[in-house]
């Protein structure tokens, strides 16, 4: 069976949508081979299948954050072991992006455990974005809320990508995060996308929420004007000491759905399969891939949690017959 049709975009009362949380719920619930099939054709429409971008990240500052994220390891308000440490030098994010380079890396991400940066803050920053660009690398930088003029620095330095996730949807936000709202998070992407960056925004699944709610995500993601160019999909990493730590395991299959049905929505951005991957087979992140993920995060570190080595990806990537590409 193959009935949903979406909307051509059309103008209502003010708000463009291209697909609505109903169609993007009906897609979660279709049989699991037919909405594989659409994915892989939508993907093949504007991808090469065998081919996935590779992003390594670097946490530049980490813990202390003064956010209660409710998933999240390095905020003040859980105690999680994460300490508070110092911002990196230029130096230590240098080394690491040249090995990340070295590595097979395309893109480099610099994540900070920041509510917002504060001026001083976005002056290492932008001197740590520079240096990176001239190691002929991508680069994303994940900061936090951002004003207009830390956004034109970052435009500036010649930042490529700014991350910053919308998490879940706006009817669930409040269950995971109490001290900002979706509106902030909405505010900062339209900053980066006037400035004239690429978005990169996407959400967790697995925090408990209904399929309703996790349509809720796509559907916003979907309908922001143009959609993110690229879009990481993170499982959530049970982090003792996290108010999330017991949250119930997602079945692995659902999370495949979450990456087939963002890459019908959006089905020219990069969809990433993101946190969460360490605890994954084979298998599963071979289904995601066939679901239309195309990039992900590549070292054996995220943030504070860990990631499949290099020599466990190369391999993964071998078997499938996949290869690297940028953009
Ligand atoms: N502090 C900035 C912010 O929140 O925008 C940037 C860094 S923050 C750690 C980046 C993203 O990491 C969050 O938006 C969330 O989607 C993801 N994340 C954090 N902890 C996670 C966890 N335990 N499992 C999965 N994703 C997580
Ligand atoms: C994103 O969506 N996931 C990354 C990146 N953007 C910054 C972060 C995942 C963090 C997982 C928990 C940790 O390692 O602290
Ligand atoms: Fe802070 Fe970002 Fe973690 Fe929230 S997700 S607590 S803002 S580092």
């Amino acid at each position: 069976m193959n009935t949903i049709v979406f909307h051509h975009p059309t103008k209502k009362a003010d708000v463009l949508q291209r697909i609505s949380v109903d169609e993007v719920e009906a897609l979660f619930k279709l049989p699991f081979s037919d909405l594989m099939y659409r994915a892989q054709q939508v993907h093949r429409e504007h991808f090469d299948p065998n081919q996935v971008q590779l992003s390594t990240l670097l946490s530049i500052k980490t813990g202390g954050c003064s956010e209660d994220c409710g998933y999240c390891p390095q905020s003040a308000f859980h105690s999680t072991g994460v300490e508070n440490r110092r911002m990196l030098e230029l130096n230590e994010v240098v080394r690491a992006a040249r090995a990340a380079k070295q590595a097979g890396a395309g893109r480099f991400c610099m994540g900070a455990a920041w509510r917002e940066p504060t001026d001083e803050d976005m002056q290492s920053v932008v001197e740590m974005v520079k240096a990176v660009r001239e190691l002929g690398m991508e680069t994303c930088a994940t900061l936090g809320m951002l004003n207009e003029e830390h956004t034109q620095m970052l435009k500036n330095a010649g930042l490529d990508y700014y991350n910053h996730n919308l998490d879940t949807s706006p009817e669930f936000y409040g269950h995971i995060i109490s001290t900002r709202d979706y509106q902030d998070r909405l505010d900062t992407l339209v900053r980066v996308r006037r400035a004239g960056m690429h978005v990169c925004s996407g959400g967790i699944v697995g925090m408990g929420e209904s399929i309703a709610e996790r349509a809720g995500l796509i559907a916003q993601l979907a309908n922001l004007d143009p959609y993110p160019e690229s879009v990481p999909i993170n499982n959530l990493v049970k982090v003792e000491g996290t108010p999330l730590a017991e949250e119930k395991d997602l079945d692995p299959l659902d999370f495949v759905r979450t990456i087939a049905v963002a890459r019908i929505a959006m089905p020219e951005a990069r969809v990433r399969l993101s946190a969460g991957r360490q605890q994954m087979s084979d298998a599963v992140q071979a289904l995601c891939f066939l679901a239309g993920a195309n990039s992900i995060f590549y070292g054996d570190q995220l943030l504070t949690t860990g990631n499949p080595d290099v020599e466990r990806d190369r391999a993964l990537l071998d078997k499938l017959g996949m290869h690297a590409g940028k953009e």
